[in-house]
């Protein structure tokens, strides 16, 4: 393992004595969101991790070096430069061997983090099932990566920007358990509801540790989506979002957006349609999920 990866000292420590750790990913900093607030974001992230009793381990990859944990100069390096891979599962091979740097997706985060031990992971989003798959067949390989790797995955739900009914009903052929926390819908990322039933509600991280012990103790592999609704506060309306996801739809319709670049550039034409509102409900609630996070790794630890 150690011939592909380093484990930053303080998250291999906790590992070994058994001590909770949360993964957290990198695309989220390098494609997901605009400098500084992508630098300001992580950092307050890793903050709200230790806040409540967890080890934070931001997951990327460095000269073609698998990181679980960033000091904070690699964090800044990593938040700055406009030279970083996106990468799904197919994409790391190519960043070890060229020795690039690269931003783990969901999927390359569960990979990385599974093989360090590391049993929880919080972000903001999973990629799904995009809008008019039949034109497209673009399905996020996070999806095919929550139905095998054991790592459970807590996020505010799929962006509406996708097809939730549709990323729940592949979810479900997948074999991937679908939570949600304290609510009964699943959340839709920006907005606290979907109009989804989630199939599951759990009301607390013991709960969610519990569940996940049974799942993974029995022998099921693959991971789990915790879906954490964002704070009621900085949550937006369905009708404020979906003007300002409908007209980025169609604008990557007619400048032929297609492949890995699709999600960065929905996400910026958002953030620029509610004039910023979109990125304020992004932060919360990949602190808030970082928060819940470190909840289940510490129940689960116990
Ligand atoms: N959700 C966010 N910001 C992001 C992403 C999700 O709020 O940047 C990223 C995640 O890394 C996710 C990826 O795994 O987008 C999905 O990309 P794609 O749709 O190309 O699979
Ligand atoms: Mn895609």
């Amino acid at each position: 393992m150690s011939d592909f990866i380093d484990i930053a000292p303080e998250v291999a420590e906790a590992l070994a004595v058994g001590k909770p750790v949360v993964a957290l990913e990198s695309t989220i900093i390098s494609h997901g969101m605009p400098y500084p607030q992508n630098l300001e974001t992580a950092q307050a992230v890793e903050q709200d991790v230790r806040d409540n009793g967890a080890i934070p381990a931001t997951i990327a990859v460095i000269g073609g070096r698998c990181k679980i944990g960033l000091s904070p100069s690699e964090l800044e390096y990593f938040a700055k430069s406009t030279d970083i891979l996106k990468l799904s599962r197919r994409d790391i091979p190519y960043c070890i061997a060229k020795k690039r740097d690269g931003a783990t997706t969901v999927s390359a985060t569960m990979i990385l983090a599974e093989k360090a031990g590391i049993k929880v992971f919080a972000t903001g989003g999973i990629g799904g099932v995009h809008r008019e798959l039949a034109a497209s067949f673009d399905i996020s390989a996070d999806l095919t990566e929550l139905g095998k790797t054991s790592v459970a995955v807590v996020c505010a739900g799929a962006k509406a920007i996708l097809d939730i009914p549709m990323t729940l009903e592949h979810l479900e052929t997948l074999g991937v358990p679908v939570i949600a926390y304290g609510t009964d819908e699943f959340p839709a990322f920006y907005t606290v509801k979907s109009g989804q039933k989630a199939p599951i509600r759990l009301d607390s991280p013991i709960e969610i540790a519990e569940f996940l012990k049974s799942k993974w103790d029995f022998g099921l592999e693959g991971g789990a989506v915790i879906g954490n609704p964002p704070p009621a506060d900085k949550a937006l309306e369905l009708d404020a979002i979906e003007h300002a996801i409908d007209s980025a739809l169609i604008e990557a319709k007619g400048l032929n957006i297609h492949g890995r670049e699709v999600t960065p550039f929905l996400l910026e034409r958002v953030t620029q349609h509610t004039k910023g509102k979109s990125l304020e409900a992004n932060i919360a609630l990949v602190r808030n999920n970082a928060v819940l996070g470190a909840k289940i790794a510490v129940a689960l630890a116990g």
